[in-house]
């Protein structure tokens, strides 16, 4: 009889082993356990046995009923452990955060804040949705000035406007504050245009300084250690004489082109030149409407594109790319 049984308790146990699923162990829990299990049907006949033969049977019996039960829970934790539902294996890499990075446009402008910051400037920032007033009047562009179709703008209502550049900033600031004044306004602007070179919203980063005896001298030593700090130490830069109406007079800041040096191609339109920043002496009627005293203060002024300063550092040749978000574009940065 204890051979028997001992035999039937070693095939359990064999086969509990071998499970290779909580299904296995559950069948043979029942083959050798349940109603009309083997070890079951063995412990009935032991009942049955000779009242000296029937204790040391049903010891046996019983430690290997025991010993079939503990080997079917430590199975079931076993492989419920191997189905995934809690295992943890410590050797395995972690997992990689994927890190973001600062826009271009955003870099550029961050550098171009930071040397003008260095300079004594104050980084100031106004409303996208701009009045007609500061947007333009306070710009001395009055209305049906022909200068108000250089820029397409975009109308809200009859007097309220997107911004189509970042100047009206300047006189909020001026408004407020007595001279020396030394501010840095960049930020996004709109304008009703959008192809190959142009999308409706962009970036400028515009400068003023407003003191006694400022000249234009100033504000050629001013950008031009703007423009060797923002490109190279060694750059060759000229000004030009242009027109905007809120400087007089006004110059455009032409760099070297950094494609051909001077030589004349297809970036630069033969000119050898690519042009990077408009400037100029800030115009009395513009110092007047803030109420500052013109024969006492002057200043100049300047303005830049972003978008078209990361072309040039960069060498982007579209710039609709920095309005896609496409990140092996953005990578590059
Ligand atoms: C350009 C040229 C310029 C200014 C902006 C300015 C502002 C005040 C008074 C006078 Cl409050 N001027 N700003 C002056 C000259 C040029 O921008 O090409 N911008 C992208």
């Amino acid at each position: 009889m204890e051979q028997n049984i001992d035999q039937v308790g070693a095939a359990a146990l064999r086969e509990i082993d071998s499970a290779a699923t909580p299904d296995d162990v559950q069948e043979a829990n029942v083959k050798y356990l349940g109603r009309k299990g083997l070890l079951t049907q063995l412990l009935r006949a032991v009942a049955q046995l000779s009242p000296e033969a029937r204790p040391a049977a049903g010891r046996r019996a019983n430690q290997v009923k025991q010993q079939i039960e503990t080997a079917c829970r430590s199975a079931l934790a076993r492989l419920e452990a191997d189905e995934g539902v809690e295992r943890i294996d410590v050797s395995l890499p972690g997992r990689r955060h994927a890190l973001g990075s600062l826009h271009p446009l955003t870099q550029i402008t961050y550098r171009i804040c930071d040397i003008f910051t260095r300079m004594g400037f104050e980084v100031v920032e106004g409303p996208e949705v701009e009045s007609d007033y500061y947007n333009f009047e306070a710009l001395n562009i009055p209305k049906n000035h022909p200068a108000r179709d250089m820029q397409d703008t975009f109308y809200v209502s009859e007097e309220i406007v997107l911004r189509t550049h970042t100047s009206p900033t300047q006189p909020r600031v001026m408004e407020k504050r007595q001279p020396p004044v030394r501010i840095i306004a960049p930020g996004k602007v709109y304008r009703c245009d959008s192809d190959i070179t142009h999308t409706p919203m962009f970036h400028q980063v515009e400068g003023l300084l407003v003191d006694e005896n400022v000249s234009f001298a100033d504000l050629k030593g001013t950008l031009t250690s703007f423009v060797h700090q923002m490109f190279d130490p060694q750059t060759r830069l000229r000004f030009r004489p242009s027109f905007f109406p809120f400087t007089e007079p006004s110059a455009e800041v032409d760099i070297l082109c950094v494609i051909c040096r001077g030589e004349g191609c297809r970036v630069c339109k033969q000119t050898g030149w690519l042009e990077i920043l408009g400037s100029g002496m800030v115009h009395p009627a513009v110092l007047e409407n803030v109420g500052y005293d013109t024969a006492r203060v002057t200043g100049f002024a300047f303005g830049m594109g972003v978008e078209r300063i990361a072309m040039l550092k960069y060498g982007i040749d579209d710039i609709r790319k920095n309005f896609e978000n496409d990140v092996r574009y953005l990578k590059q940065f």
